[in-house]
């Protein structure tokens, strides 16, 4: 395991995923050097509770740290692409979450400035880092599952389903016109695409808002926790669930559905991928164990084991042996292959991180997703 003591870190958000990073960034040993708040006063909170020495004042005094090497955006979605473009400017590499912008003129836009910056940067598909996905993405390629024939599944929580849950985005100005899919679907999109090096060409798509009307806290609330006190009502426009109707590429046809109200089921992203050959199946609350089916010999349980897996997959496995791994080593392993490419100054070639180009590809199948829900028909990507 490199260590990466040399190099420097910034982290914009303070919140559950700023947090998240900042976890992962110690255990890689980088020198996390400040936080950036949506508040002086919430950075400071932040930078306190995490142990960080300090929380800049603004994105400028963070971008003329010259110990800082690399930015993570964990913001809102509405700051990604002023805040990313900055950053750029600056000369850092970037980890920006997903979905990359709110629209995918401004994720176009940021991947051509990312490609002639010259910069490492990478989209936080993080899901991608589970090291059974990376595996199933080398038994595709091997040919072990043949020809992809039908890939279902979903990506459904349950921390919106009332109509006192609230969160930023909620709302289409801070988290764009696409919500249970832009969230949380393109997660979906992204794994099985990288897992069938696949694309999506054409959608036909369902949005629904189950819950129209909900209650916003006067005050702040944190993603994932609920808030007490006076509330004001909201008009809600962006869908708490959706079902899709998929056209890959390579001739693929799948189907899946996102939800965040979906009661019980906490955070629950399952794929089922059937080959001609063999069928693979994978779920996020068991993801250390891979299902692998045939037609005329005993179906197996692959259980996480470096030694035991693919090269793809045992460079991802972050402990030896079948300890079990989770959400939070996912971005270990992310950023592990991030900071290495940083330290030389380009993508490697075996990068399996997504890339701008990738999350501007979400970007327009989310395009799709909305005009096939507007127009009742299908639309192409
Ligand atoms: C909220 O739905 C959220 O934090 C997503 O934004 C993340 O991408 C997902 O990993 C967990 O849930």
């Amino acid at each position: 395991m490199t260590n990466f003591s040399s190099m420097g870190a910034a982290v914009i958000g303070t919140g559950f995923i700023g947090s998240v990073h900042t976890w992962a960034l110690r255990r890689l040993g980088v020198q996390v050097r400040g936080v950036l708040g949506s508040s002086p006063e919430r950075g400071a909170e932040g930078a306190a509770a995490m142990g960080v020495s300090q929380a800049y004042p603004s994105l400028e005094a963070l971008l003329a740290d010259p110990s800082v090497d690399v930015v993570h955006v964990t913001s809102p979605n509405h700051l990604h692409y002023p805040q990313v473009k900055a950053i750029l400017a600056a000369g850092k590499h970037v980890i920006c979450e997903k979905p990359l912008a709110m629209t995918s003129q401004q994720s176009a836009e940021m991947t051509a400035l990312a490609e002639a910056s010259g910069r490492v940067c990478a989209v936080c598909y993080n899901v991608r880092f589970y090291p059974l996905n990376q595996h199933a993405r080398g038994m595709v390629a091997a040919g072990e599952l043949g020809d992809i024939r039908f890939v279902t599944g979903h990506y459904h929580q349950d921390w919106l389903a009332k109509p006192t849950d609230w969160n930023w985005r909620l709302e289409t100005d801070a988290g764009g016109e696409l919500r249970s899919v832009g969230d949380i679907g393109t997660h979906w999109i992204d794994l099985t695409s990288f897992i069938t090096g696949q694309k999506v060409v054409s959608v036909l798509a369902d949005l629904t808002t189950f819950i129209p009307e909900r209650q916003k806290p006067v005050g702040p609330v944190a993603t994932f926790s609920q808030a007490t006190g006076e509330t004001e009502a909201r008009q809600i426009q962006t869908d708490d669930a959706a079902m899709i109707m998929l056209r890959f590429a390579g001739g693929a046809k799948g189907v899946m559905s996102t939800s965040q109200i979906n009661v019980g089921r906490k955070n629950s992203l399952q794929w089922d991928i059937a080959g001609a050959d063999a069928s693979a199946a994978w779920d996020s609350e068991t993801p250390d164990h891979m299902f692998i089916g045939h037609r005329d010999a005993p179906n197996q349980i692959l259980q996480r084991d470096g030694t035991l897996m693919n090269g793809l997959g045992g460079a991802a496995a972050m402990l030896p042996g079948g300890h079990v791994e989770g959400f939070a080593d996912t971005f270990h392993a992310l950023f592990s292959q991030v900071y290495a490419d940083a330290a030389l100054g380009a993508r490697s070639d075996g990068a399996t991180y997504a890339s701008f180009a990738d999350g501007d590809y979400e970007m327009r199948v989310c395009d799709a997703v909305l005009a096939s829900a507007k127009s009742g028909t299908w639309a192409d990507v």
